[in-house]
């Protein structure tokens, strides 16, 4: 591990033991926006992960391993404090890797991971065990045992991370595993190397110990990911992608028995009753359709509207979908193409397409980037596959319902269940629907939005396990008991 090696990162590098370095093999970053090369990407080989994961043990081993959950706690705010030092660069990274809308990555993906290390610093510092007083039979007076709970980190933690909210999602995992005293080896998505390099710095700087955080950048199946997934020096591993490669790590982690925490896929439905308020659904779907382009594992796909205003909804949020201009890329040639690929089934399964369908027209630079029209589907079966299967780009089909049970079936008739949205006036009938829906997170009224200290996660296919407060910090740390004899 000698070639390459600096002390900072102007370009996408690994981070292993306190040191950058670009060592192994290199490919292209390319941009989304207009498919220009803008960088590359160093392929850690297998010696390299094996480095890093040695690194993390080490830090275990050294002063990492013996701090205090205060002294974990004040890093974690110092990590906060120098990414919004860092704002805008961290912005321009993000901005440069996704080709998101600059306002998304500076109003929600930079705030929010500035926003997590503050919030498990808060929740690992507030947080309460329980003691019980344990009276044996048969010995006088009461009392005569004290148990309680002590937490131990579960020890070197696997971090890997998706594309789509890069920074966002690594820390929301980075966070509470190293609150929780464990040490990180990550891997960010080979489509997004560049805010988690500028993370690895910023660590450097608050003084982290050496190993306790570890950058390894790469490829997935057959590469750092799966080299990583696999190690046995890997205590646990926290994934966040599709279902698919949740799959595939989790063979990886059968031969090891490695602890697994997963937040996968979805196929989000949004159920739009008679009584809502339309306007506010049909705002509400724009937002849950298409931000980011429909790569939020939280967007809706799948749209229920109740009979006496299907038409009216459709009409009106077609013709928003129309008059969206301002949108992002997909993140790549080959994920446009598969978001294109459906939008072609649909039309082979039956469906009318009441916007979009296409690759828009710019007539500037993004003419060569990798974008995908805002599109409304209708007319489908529910056993078609562009109805069925996760397809993560801009683009909702639209469906009639007639009540309230058939609503609720059509929304648990999945294989995935991560979010669901529910519009009504009716407190009511929110109060039924929402609990019956399978899924992890149901919004009445809104969208994604977010208290970090609630859990986060998917049910069937969509996930193992939750995020989120106290939900990350038990998965993150193994409770123990200490008995004590009075
Ligand atoms: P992906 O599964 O292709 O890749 C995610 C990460 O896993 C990448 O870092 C990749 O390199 C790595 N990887 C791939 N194969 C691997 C293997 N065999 N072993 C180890 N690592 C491997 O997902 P993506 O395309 O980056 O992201 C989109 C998917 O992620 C969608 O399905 C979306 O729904 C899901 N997602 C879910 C959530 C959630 O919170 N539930 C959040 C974001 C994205
Ligand atoms: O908001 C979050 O905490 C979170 N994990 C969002 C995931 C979005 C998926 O793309």
């Amino acid at each position: 591990m000698s070639d390459s090696v600096h002390n900072g990162p102007m370009k996408p590098a690994h981070y292993v033991n306190g040191v950058f370095t670009t060592t192994g093999s290199a490919f292209p970053l390319l941009s989304p926006v207009d498919g220009s090369q803008v960088g590359t990407v160093p392929e850690a080989p297998r010696d390299v992960v094996g480095a890093a994961v040695q690194a993390a043990r080490s830090a275990l081993a050294g002063p990492w391993g013996r701090t205090s959950v205060e002294e974990r706690c004040s890093f974690l705010r110092r990590i906060a404090d120098g990414i919004e030092a860092r704002f805008d660069e961290f912005v321009d990274a993000e901005v440069a890797d996704t080709g998101k809308p600059r306002e998304l990555a500076a109003t929600v993906d930079i705030p929010r991971a500035i926003g997590n290390f503050r919030a498990y610093a808060d929740l690992a510092y507030g947080r309460p065990e329980r003691a019980y007083p344990t009276t044996v039979p048969g010995w006088s007076g009461s009392g005569q045992a004290l148990n309680y709970t002590v937490r131990r980190p579960l020890g070197v933690v696997a971090i890997i991370s998706p594309w789509n909210l890069p920074l966002l999602l690594l820390t929301w995992k980075v966070a509470p595993a190293l609150a929780a005293g464990n040490a990180v080896v990550a891997k960010p998505s080979e489509e997004t190397p560049s805010t988690a390099t500028l993370l690895a710095e910023v660590i450097g700087e608050a003084g982290l110990p050496a190993g306790a955080f570890n950058l390894v950048h790469g490829h997935g199946a057959n590469a750092a990911g799966e080299y990583l997934t696999s190690h046995p020096g890997v205590d646990a591993i926290a994934f966040t992608g599709a279902s698919a490669t949740g799959a595939a790590i989790m063979r990886s982690a059968a031969d090891h028995v490695t602890a697994v925490s997963f937040e996968l896929g979805g196929k989000n439905p949004a159920l739009v009753f008679a009584d809502a308020d339309l306007a506010e659904a049909v705002e509400g779907t724009v937002r849950s359709s298409f931000t980011h382009s429909g790569q939020i594992c939280l967007c809706t796909e799948r749209v229920y509207v109740q009979r006496p205003v299907f038409e009216e909804f459709i009409a009106a949020l077609a013709e928003r979908a129309r008059a969206l201009k301002d949108y992002g890329p997909m993140i790549s040639a080959e994920h446009r193409d598969k978001v294109l690929s459906y939008y072609r089934l649909a039309v082979e399964e039956g469906a009318t397409v009441v916007a979009g369908g296409g690759v828009p027209t710019f007539g500037d630079e993004r003419d060569g980037g990798f974008y995908a029209e805002p599109t409304v589907l209708t007319g489908l079966p529910e056993s078609a596959r562009t109805v069925r299967e996760e397809i993560f780009g801009p683009v909702c089909h639209v469906a009639p319902f007639d009540d309230e049970d058939e609503a609720v079936r059509l929304a648990n008739d999945s294989r995935y269940g991560l979010a669901a949205t529910v519009w009504t006036t009716d407190l009511s009938r929110a109060h039924r629907v929402a609990p019956r829906i399978e899924a992890g997170i149901v919004w009445v009224n809104c969208w994604n939005l977010r208290d970090l200290r609630t859990p986060f996660g998917g049910v069937k296919a969509s996930g193992i396990g939750r995020e989120g407060g106290e939900y990350s910090l038990d998965f993150f740390s193994e409770p123990v008991n200490v008995c004590v004899k009075i």
